[in-house]
């Protein structure tokens, strides 16, 4: 067996976990290293993709969807039985083993309101929304900020195409995504000190930005349940807790939103979140990222490796703690 030595820099990753802080970690580590004896049983070379058959499946027709060639990697794909097997979902969960629990999420039929700062606020199903947009596939990096990182095929529309949708006023500074809110679809959420729902923001400019992806399907297919189905956010630049999944509100506000992660910790997690491999995180490097589904330890690269199309944003605001 290939036993890897650990140079100092490089975190156990288990040590990294958010939630390490909250939960006794003890537990927490029984519990995690038995769902690895369980997987290891079942087998690396099974192909079977854990949650297969959830999702809005009702809009199966609408994939695949088109590739757009102007999103290319620098790495491969992450095979989808690695990345739907390793997931960060706490409605499910604070391990990465979420997909039996997230079978509880019924995602369609499923509704979205778009409310706040907007010209009239208004109620859109999921399906109608959908069927409303262009649907393309893209590939994307994702950088949690626990040092791991995957490559994936998201498929999605725009995140500019439903602010044009949502007819913003000019008041309008950030937009806010939630997380629905239901104890009894979501065990999670009986964990009162975690300030539910999960919620997260992005500055209008931000929201604009062309690499700011609203994701409904991957791998060719409707989003699976542990991916955050029916609707989530894909913003890869920054740190993958902005991707809110599960999405059922959008609201337009003048003020910053306030975040599930600074709620939670305002010292580790802030609103901006960009990947910047310079600036560690309190408690571990953010130097490098190991990749999901391979021996692999890479080094991270600024915004992810997306400067060239986001760092204008940021411009005159380099005062900001941009990393959180
Ligand atoms: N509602 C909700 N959205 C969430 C999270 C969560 O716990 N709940 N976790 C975030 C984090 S930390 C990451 S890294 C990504 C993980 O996405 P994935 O499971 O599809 O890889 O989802 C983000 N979105
Ligand atoms: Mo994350």
């Amino acid at each position: 067996m290939h036993i890897k030595v650990k140079r100092g820099w490089e975190m156990p990753e288990r040590l990294a976990t958010p939630e390490a802080v909250f939960l006794n970690r003890r537990a927490l580590l029984g519990a995690s290293l038995g769902m690895a004896a369980a997987s290891l049983a079942a087998g690396p070379a099974s192909a079977a993709v854990p949650g297969e058959g959830t999702g809005a499946v009702k809009t199966a027709d609408l994939y695949p969807a088109k590739r757009n060639p102007a999103f290319t990697l620098d790495r491969a794909v992450t095979p989808e039985r690695y990345s739907a097997d390793y997931n960060n979902f706490y409605e499910y969960g604070t391990n990465k083993t979420v997909t039996p629990g997230s079978n509880a999420l019924k995602p369609q039929p499923w509704t979205i309101k778009i409310d706040g700062l907007v010209e009239k606020p208004f109620e859109i199903g999921f399906e109608d929304l959908v069927r409303k947009m262009a649907l393309e596939e893209r590939l994307y990096r994702h950088r949690c900020v626990e040092a791991w990182s995957m490559a994936v095929p998201w498929t999605g529309f725009p995140l500019s195409a439903l602010v044009a949708l949502a007819k913003p006023t000019g008041d309008a500074k950030y937009i806010q995504m939630q997380t629905f809110l239901d104890k009894a679809m979501a065990p999670g959420q009986r964990a009162f000190f975690y300030p539910w729902p999960y919620t997260e923001g992005l500055t209008m400019a931000e929201a604009n930005n062309d690499l700011a992806f609203m994701v409904t399907g991957v791998y060719g297919k409707p989003l699976l349940n542990q991916f955050g189905a029916p609707l989530r956010l894909a913003v890869p630049w920054k740190y993958g807790f902005k991707s809110v999944k599960s999405i059922n509100r959008i609201t337009f506000t003048a003020e910053r939103p306030k975040t599930f992660w600074e709620g939670l910790q305002a010292s580790e997690y802030g609103f901006w979140a960009n990947v910047n491999p310079a600036v560690p995180h309190p408690r571990w490097s953010q130097a490098s990222e190991r990749v999901l589904g391979t021996d692999e330890r890479v080094p991270t690269l600024i915004y992810n490796g997306y400067g060239a199309q986001v760092a204008d944003l940021y411009k005159g605001l380099e005062k900001e703690r941009l990393f959180a």
